[in-house]
């Protein structure tokens, strides 16, 4: 089975899904990625590659659990900032990806050297070895994602969302062999615009999925994102905040479409089968009985 994966939502499903099958790959959203203090953070990948490994911070999804943030800290006090809030552990894993980058790996070989260098058994990779941007467009203001979200809070007007030089990414060799072998995919509840839009945007992804079985879980109930900025990001592009809107956002690669039994929002989409189920992950028990529940259909 291959994943489609961001940062928040779906590797909660992963940690599920984790406990119930060993055998499957993650294509991971690489468009929020960002280079602070001489390194790149690769945040969705780390998140992915964090809750597989079993030390994802479980507060908040994303960091390692239990981890210190004194040289951010430092870096802090000597008059520098960071954008982000990046913890020791975190850190180490920025420089041995970037020093990888450095000695001239591509992303896909620097990140799948990095899973397996922490005990990762399924493959995690980067969507393309391209550097895409994810840039928020408020009034005049044109900003990074990381910028909008995390310096600011999430709180400027979005007007655009775009994934600059995404015209340039190419499918690596990795994901054209994976989609080759495998039938089965499926999309967990990530944001659909800021997280999946990119990788279904690369090459001729979201072609070569229409052969595939796809399985997709809304993010979205009762016309309010589970977690994030979904909805803003769903407006900006004139998507309906709805289980609804989501379908039709994915109704021409999609198979199956999952919606939480609490959204009474009736979804019709022809060719497409539509269960209901408890879809929020509040624990690991929730988390590992949707993954069965995803398991059993595929
Ligand atoms: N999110 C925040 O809201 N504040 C932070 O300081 C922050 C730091 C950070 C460091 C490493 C990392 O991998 C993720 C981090 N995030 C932080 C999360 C990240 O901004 C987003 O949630 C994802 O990019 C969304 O997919």
């Amino acid at each position: 089975m291959i994943v489609l994966s961001g940062g928040t939502g779906t590797p909660k499903l992963l940690a599920g899904l984790k406990e119930i099958i060993e055998d499957f790959a993650v294509i991971v959203n690489t468009a929020e990625d960002i280079w602070i203090s001489g390194n790149i953070i690769c945040p969705d990948i780390d998140s992915v590659i964090y809750t597989l490994a079993g030390i994802i911070n479980e507060d908040k999804w994303w960091g390692i659990r239990g981890d210190t943030f004194k040289t951010h800290e430092r870096i802090k006090e000597m008059g520098l900032g960071e954008l982000m809030m990046l913890g020791d552990l975190d850190r180490a894993t920025h420089i041995f990806r970037s020093n990888l980058l450095r000695d001239n790996k591509n992303k896909t070989e620097a990140n799948l050297i990095l899973a397996r260098s922490l005990g990762v058994r399924q493959k995690v990779l980067p969507m393309c070895n391209e550097d895409i941007r994810t840039m928020i467009r408020s009034g005049r203001e044109e900003m990074h994602f990381q910028e909008f979200w995390v310096y600011r809070g999430g709180r400027p007007r979005i007007d655009d969302i775009y994934f600059e030089h995404i015209e340039d990414a190419r499918m690596t060799k990795e994901i054209k062999d994976l989609i080759r072998e495998e039938k089965n995919v499926l999309i967990g509840p990530s944001n659909p615009i800021s997280s999946i839009l990119p990788i279904l945007s690369v090459g001729k992804m979201r072609e070569l999925l229409k052969d595939k079985y796809v399985v997709v879980v809304s993010p979205i109930i009762e016309r309010k994102p589970v977690s994030g900025p979904a909805a803003s990001f769903m407006n900006a592009k004139g998507i309906e905040v709805s289980s609804r809107g989501v379908a039709e956002f994915y109704k021409n690669i999609m198979d199956v479409f999952i919606v939480d039994y609490r959204d009474e929002e009736e979804v019709k989409i022809e060719g497409v089968e539509v269960c209901k189920t408890d879809t929020i992950m509040k624990d690991s028990e929730k988390r590992e009985k949707l993954a069965k529940f995803i398991v059993d259909l595929l």
